[in-house]
């Protein structure tokens, strides 16, 4: 177990920060010490205000924060090697809370490849995966739950898991943890004054038990209860749409996505595969899943298709089962609706575009313990009710989450189980008249395993293992 700060190389990194092949621009990212040092020795800014500056390099009057226009040149030739922008950012207010400096190429393999060769050559050598985000995290500008976000944010593979990823970054459990912390250092400044003054400090126990239960085990029962009920949603809830082939499965998912995301024909067993894809319903994120209609298919490629609608029902957190009016609550129906019956679920009768108006209102009462809505997709009948219909419903049972984001990942998860244990150890220490010295010890644990979530106190081993998760350059 190492503290901060022990671990931060001397030495200055580079990396091409930006996807290597033929582009507009390609980023070179520097830090450390000697940034600016090699930003003097290849760069030639156009202004003569600032060319003398670099020339002699003198790096206190070079501007922070600041987009030179210039060229990268040949040290020993003056050759030119590309036009290029230049961002000087200073310590502390970097990435790494190191000078930084950012060169923007143009982007040819050839081009950043020469520009990284003379980078290399002025002492700094290449940033592993994460590094620079590493140093973020050792010169304390972000926690470790936030270096998460980062590489949760790069990975995000949809606009949404970005959305949630960044409110991680910005808003999220760091947050969250910080009060927690504050005050499982007010009970323990309070115990340990009581070890050094026991005449001056009240003796009585039910105060330390109750400010421990209410302002540090509450908040992190409350995080683990997160953790059960939502860690599967980091992706939004799981809506899937089922139903028999050719109902209007995959013009719902299109109607709900507004746009064309999923095939449509006439000829049922159009969807072979299931499709997923996300949205908001108004504050609600969701995940939608369209499937492959469920019936007794004999060609082997739909029974597979059949078999992932089995899973994507399992996996989901709300199904859609969606009928047409000609056909439905007829005995398939029922059969299948059985066959949900565990899930929650919402039934979307659709084609009304095909049945007399008067039957509607049959079609609705016949099967009136779920939730229902008769539409019509490609009429648009009703269906500027569907979504406020929806919402309504996902709302009501309680399963959507007005926002997401305290939601711990598996790591946070252990480090909490690990505090509540100590946390419960101290007050049943409490409870039996131990000592203070004893309860105190406890408490330090549970600020121990406070600390570990946060990356105040760290495990090299788990450190290595979350940054080499990221991409070079970042
Ligand atoms: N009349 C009518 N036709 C509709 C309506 N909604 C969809 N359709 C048509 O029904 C056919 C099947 O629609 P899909 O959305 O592909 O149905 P699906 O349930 O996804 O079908 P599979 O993928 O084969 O299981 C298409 O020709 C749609 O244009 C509707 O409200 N009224
Ligand atoms: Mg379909």
């Amino acid at each position: 177990m190492l503290t901060k700060k022990t671990d931060i190389a001397e030495s200055t990194i580079a990396a091409i920060a930006t996807p290597i092949g033929t582009g507009g621009i390609g980023i070179i990212r520097i830090s450390g010490d000697r940034a600016l040092g090699v930003a003097c020795h290849i760069f030639r800014p156009t202004s003569v205000r600032f060319s003398k500056l670099f020339f002699l390099c003198q790096k206190e009057k070079i501007p922070s924060h600041r987009l030179f226009h210039g060229h990268i040149i040949q040290p020993d030739g003056g050759e030119v090697v590309d036009e290029v922008m230049l961002v000087v950012m200073k310590a502390p207010c970097s990435y790494t809370r190191e000078d930084v400096v950012e060169i923007q190429s143009h982007s040819g393999f050839g081009v950043l490849n020469t520009i990284m060769f003379l980078v290399l050559e002025q002492n700094v050598r290449i940033a592993e995966p994460g590094e620079f985000t590493k140093r973020a995290f050792l010169n304390g500008r972000i926690d470790l739950t936030q270096a998460e976000a980062i590489i949760d944010l790069i990975n995000a593979r949809s606009g949404l898991s970005a959305h949630a990823a960044a409110r991680q970054l910005t808003n999220g459990l760091h947050q969250y943890l910080s009060p927690i912390k504050t005050a499982l250092l007010n009970i323990l400044c309070r115990m340990e004054a009581y070890i050094d003054f026991p005449d001056d400090v009240d003796a009585d126990v039910d105060p330390h038990l109750c400010l421990i239960e209410d302002t540090v085990v509450k908040p992190v029962r409350y995080l683990l209860e997160q953790y059960q009920a939502f860690s599967h949603f980091r992706e939004g809830l799981r809506v899937t749409i089922i139903g028999r082939p050719n109902v209007g499965k995959s013009s719902l998912m299109n109607l709900l996505l507004r746009r064309d995301r999923a095939i449509v024909t006439e000829i049922p067993g159009t969807t072979r595969d299931s499709i997923e894809d996300g949205l908001f319903i108004q504050d609600i994120q969701v995940l939608l899943v369209d499937t492959a209609g469920l019936h007794d298919a004999w060609d082997p490629v739909e029974q597979k298709g059949i078999e992932r609608t089995y899973q994507q029902i399992d996996q989901a957190d709300l199904v859609i089962f969606v009928t047409d009016a000609l056909h439905a609550f007829d005995s398939e129906d029922i059969h299948l609706l059985q066959d949900i019956r565990r899930k929650p679920s919402l039934v979307v009768v659709n084609k009304v575009d095909l049945i007399p108006e008067e039957h509607v209102l049959r079609t609705q009462v016949q099967y009136d313990s779920l939730p229902m809505i008769a539409i019509s997709v490609l009429q648009k009948i009703n269906t500027d009710n569907l979504t406020e219909w929806l919402y309504r419903h996902i709302r009501s049972s309680g399963m959507a989450r007005r926002s997401i984001d305290v939601i711990p990942n598996i790591r946070h998860k252990q480090s909490l189980e690990r505090m509540l244990s100590s946390l419960e150890n101290a007050k049943t220490g409490l409870q039996a008249g131990m000592t203070i010295d004893g309860i105190v010890v406890d408490l330090r644990e549970a600020l121990h395993a406070l600390g570990e979530i946060s990356g105040e106190r760290y495990d090299e081993e788990i450190i290595s293992r979350i940054f080499e998760s990221f991409c070079i350059g970042k």
